[in-house]
Formats: C-alpha cells, sequence, structure tokens
C-alpha cells in the first residue's frame, strides 16, 4: 500500500471542481487519509515547490498557489503514486490525454488544476511537510473489494 500527496489547487477550487476531482480519486478506489482546506503561506509554497527555484516560471507558480484557497490531500492504494499521475494526466494540459482531470478541465500549465507526487521520495517529503504525523489510517469497508 502507497501513500502520495495532492493538491486540488487555486483555479480548482475557484472554479467549484473540489466535488468533481475528489470524486475521480474516490471512485478510482483511492482512499483519502489526509484532506484539509487552507490557504497557503508563500513560506510553504516555497518550500513545496524549491526543485523549480530559479526557473523563469517560478515566481508565477508561487503567486498562483497562494492566490487562493486549496485542498490538500494524501491518498492511498496500491501504486497509489502512479495512479494518481495518471488520472491528473500531463502537466501541460493540451497534451494530457481525454479522461484525465488536466486535459478535461484545463488549458493552460499554469492552470493545471491538480498536483500529484511524482516519486516515492517527493510523496514521503511532501507528505511530511503538509500533514507531518496528521493523517488519518482507518479501515474503509469496500477495501476488500478494491485491494485483493
Ligand atoms: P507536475 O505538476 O506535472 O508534476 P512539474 O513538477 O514539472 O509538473 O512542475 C510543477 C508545476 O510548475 C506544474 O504543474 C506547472 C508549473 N510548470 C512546470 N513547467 C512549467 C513551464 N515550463 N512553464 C510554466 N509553468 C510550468
Ligand atoms: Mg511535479
Amino acid at each position: 500500500m502507497e501513500r502520495t500527496f495532492v493538491i486540488i489547487k487555486p483555479d480548482a477550487v475557484q472554479r467549484g471542481l473540489i466535488g468533481e476531482i475528489v470524486a475521480r480519486f474516490e471512485r478510482r478506489g483511492l482512499k483519502i487519509v489526509g484532506m484539509k482546506f487552507m490557504q497557503v503561506s508563500e513560506e510553504l509554497a516555497r518550500q513545496h515547490y524549491a526543485v523549480h527555484e530559479g526557473r523563469p516560471f517560478f515566481n508565477g507558480l508561487i503567486q498562483y498557489i497562494i492566490s487562493a484557497p486549496v485542498v490538500a490531500m494524501v491518498l492511498e492504494g496500491t501504486n497509489a503514486i502512479a495512479a494518481v499521475r495518471k488520472t491528473l494526466g500531463a502537466t501541460k494540459p493540451a497534451e494530457a490525454e481525454l479522461g484525465t482531470i488536466r486535459a478535461d478541465f484545463g488549458l493552460e500549465i499554469g492552470r493545471n488544476l491538480v498536483h500529484g507526487s511524482d516519486g516515492p521520495d517527493t510523496a514521503a517529503s511532501e507528505i511530511a511537510l503538509w500533514f507531518g504525523e496528521d493523517l488519518v489510517s482507518w479501515g474503509r469497508a469496500s477495501d476488500p473489494w478494491i485491494f485483493e
């Protein structure tokens, strides 16, 4: 069982897409073990996106993620990291596969609606950064019908 970190970004929140996006993760079988509605501080944004510091889009990226509230989530499931990335679609919505969140709701890279950790190391560090130990391990009634 793997855990991954997701952000429903400000554009998705402003567009009333929280429910739509959460529903896609739920129906895929991913289990919510952490979830909070929050305003991101510039300090947290800079830590989260530290890998992109110095790139031309960095300041715009920070301003975007702190511009309005987000929903931060931790999702658990078999191969959760890859499953979430597939569910999000490619970074550039114009290149994302139809049926993915970014293709179905987006057009531009700077308004791509969602974040998902890109590997085990980033998942671990992002979960620690955003949630610390504040996660809920729980038995879901449908678990045996989703996890073999
Ligand atoms: P992803 O969000 O798919 O993991 P990433 O980690 O490479 O993509 O980049 C983080 C975010 O930064 C991405 O969601 C949108 C923005 N971004 C990345 N590359 C960009 C670029 N060339 N121009 C503008 N924004 C970019
Ligand atoms: Mg990334």
